[in-house]
Order: C-alpha cells, then sequence, then structure tokens
C-alpha cells in the first residue's frame, strides 16, 4: 500500500492540469509567427504579420451575427482581421471550407470545451478583441463561423470571397 502522503502531490499535479485542459481558463496563446512553420490549407495560410496588406474590423454579438458578413478580398492578399466581441457571451472567429467548418461545429458539440488554439481562429471574450493574421492563397468562396456550441446553427456564418 502507498502512503497517501506520496499520492497526494501527484494527484494535485494530475488535477491541476486537467483543470486547465478544460474549464473556462483562458483560450490558450497562439504562438509567434514563424514562416518555417506555416502549413498551407485549402483556405490560404497563417500570415506574416509584416506583410499585412489590409485591416478588416469584423464585430460579433450575440444577435449571433458577424458584421460584416462578406468579405471580398484578392489572392495573395494577407489581411489582419481584428475581431471584436461587443456581446455577452465568449464568441469566435474560425476561417475554413464550409466543409471543414461544418465539420467543426459538429466536433464542438461533443466536446463544447475543447481547446484549440489555431492560426484560423480567434477566440474573443465579451468586450474583448482578437485578431487573425491570414493570406489567401487560394481563389475561392471560404467562410468563417462562430463554432461556440449552437452559434455555428444559429446562422453565426460569414463569407469570405476570394478572387
Ligand atoms: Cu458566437
Amino acid at each position: 500500500m502507498i502512503p497517501h502522503h506520496a499520492i497526494a502531490p501527484v494527484m494535485l499535479a494530475l488535477a491541476a492540469s486537467l483543470a486547465q485542459a478544460h474549464g473556462n481558463d483562458p483560450p490558450a496563446r497562439k504562438p509567434a509567427f514563424d514562416g518555417a512553420k506555416v502549413e498551407p490549407t485549402a483556405f490560404g495560410r497563417e500570415g506574416d504579420p509584416r506583410k499585412v496588406a489590409r485591416t478588416i474590423r469584423v464585430d460579433m454579438a450575440d444577435t449571433m451575427r458577424f458584421a460584416p458578413a462578406l468579405v471580398t478580398l484578392r489572392r495573395g492578399q494577407t489581411v489582419r482581421f481584428v475581431v471584436h466581441n461587443a456581446g455577452q457571451l465568449m464568441h469566435e472567429m474560425v476561417l475554413g471550407t464550409p466543409e471543414a467548418l461544418q465539420a467543426h461545429a459538429e466536433l464542438m458539440k461533443k466536446f463544447p470545451n475543447m481547446e484549440h488554439a489555431d492560426p484560423n481562429m480567434a477566440h474573443v471574450k465579451p468586450g474583448a478583441r482578437g485578431e487573425i493574421v491570414w493570406q489567401f492563397t487560394e481563389a475561392g468562396t471560404f467562410q468563417f463561423a462562430c463554432l461556440q456550441p449552437g452559434h455555428f446553427e444559429a446562422g453565426m456564418v460569414g463569407t469570405v470571397v476570394v478572387k
């Protein structure tokens, strides 16, 4: 039998790491831009903050809408989205293909506290603002969505057209 005093510190450490992985802690911080680590996707790639050609303010509200809900860009442009949350609820802006966002929304329903902090997303607390710097390397029609459980289904989706 292992004495209790030997187990307690282990249990505490385990509880602390679980509390970090779940719950309502501040969302994990995105690492700084590293060009060597950028992975291309069907809708572009993480943008270099030094090469931003355009800044677009996006407002999110508890009406489950983005404003603007339609953004038109040129292929190759690096854009900084400055994402404001004017609501009382947590919101987020996640860029992707319609298919990927749909799949991600399904996953969020199953795992509402799922931790994710990728370059294509900004989680924004009420009254706060976040940022996404993204280079749209492919022409096409893409989307941005709030994947907080129920928000996507309520219509919190916008469109990015890259020409
Ligand atoms: Cu939302």
